[in-house]
């Protein structure tokens, strides 16, 4: 009834104080038949998904997962999927913990994106990252403080570039400012290869995800929040989640014979390149996009 009482609330803001002050009871029939009318049976009259705006013929209007009663409960918006237009769908928001009704409330700080049939991906079984095998599901801390599930990237239509990085390492820092279009050691190959002009625009429009984990700081020990932190500073790329990777976990998948190792993902997250060269990736990558 909670729901009832205050959709009943929301109509009245609409309505005339005579109207409102006008209480239904639903059976004595001479206050209005069509309150008591609720086609969906989602406990919202058709009256009152009137006032709303509502399709009284579905119990879900906008169509994202939420029922409408639902939606009037928490105050968000029935009509829209995402009512703060974070870019996170509502019901992504509720099971997450994030507010659907608070654009700064977002699922990553980040705006990184997410899937919610992630789940479907499966377990994998690699224990060595090779070509074909799914990437095991990692969840490491990022710049914000935010716990990314790297399965948030699948399924979203774009190739993912796995960057392992430490902040000591030269060559590391200098794709991350050639992704940030600064002048970097890698200019002097811009007419050999398209990628040193053409991967920076294609991570920031989001044609290719670039994701670095670093797995140690400048001195070589365990990455920390100031280590993460530390990087996105030096390398302010919105585009790019930067994590850190304490427990090493990455680096004994990928078993890095150098740095940066860069791999190439599938939207399914299996691998698609496990180059020793990362600028083989990047020549893949391209080929991908045409460019
Ligand atoms: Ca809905
Ligand atoms: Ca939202
Ligand atoms: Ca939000």
């Amino acid at each position: 009834m909670k729901i009832h009482s205050l959709s009943a609330f929301l109509v009245c803001a609409a309505l005339t104080a005579t109207a409102c002050g006008e209480k239904d009871d639903g059976d004595d029939g001479d206050d209005g038949a069509a309150a008591a009318v609720d086609s969906d049976g989602d406990g919202i009259t058709d009256e009152d998904e009137a006032a709303l705006g509502t399709d009284p013929n579905s119990a879900d209007s906008d169509g994202d997962g939420l029922a409408d009663a639902a939606e009037v409960d928490l105050g968000s918006d029935p009509n829209s999927a995402d009512s703060d237009g974070d870019g996170y769908l509502d019901p992504w928001e509720v099971a997450e913990g994030s507010s659907p009704t608070d654009a700064e409330s977002r699922i990553y700080t980040g705006n990184w994106p997410y899937n919610p049939e992630k789940d479907a991906l499966g377990e994998s079984d690699s224990s060595r990252a090779t070509v074909g095998d799914l990437t095991p599901r990692f969840q490491l801390v990022d710049q914000f403080g935010d716990t990314v599930d790297l399965y948030d990237f699948a399924y979203q239509g774009k190739p993912i570039l796995l960057d392992l990085s430490g902040s000591w390492c030269y060559w590391c820092h200098e794709v991350a400012k050639m992704l940030e279009g600064e002048a970097s050691a890698f200019d002097s190959y811009a007419s050999t290869y398209s990628w040193v002009e053409g991967l920076g625009p294609a991570v920031a429009n989001g044609d290719v995800f670039f994701v670095t984990v670093l797995d140690a700081n400048r001195m070589g020990g365990t990455p920390n929040a100031q280590t993460v932190e530390a990087w996105y500073d030096e390398h302010s790329n919105p585009a790019v989640p930067v994590l850190m990777d304490p427990e090493g976990v990455v680096t004994s998948w990928m078993r890095p014979s150098g740095y940066p190792t860069i791999l190439l993902l599938n939207e399914d997250m299996t691998v698609a390149l496990a180059p020793r060269n990362y600028t083989d990736s990047f020549d893949e990558v391209m080929d991908m996009l045409g460019r």
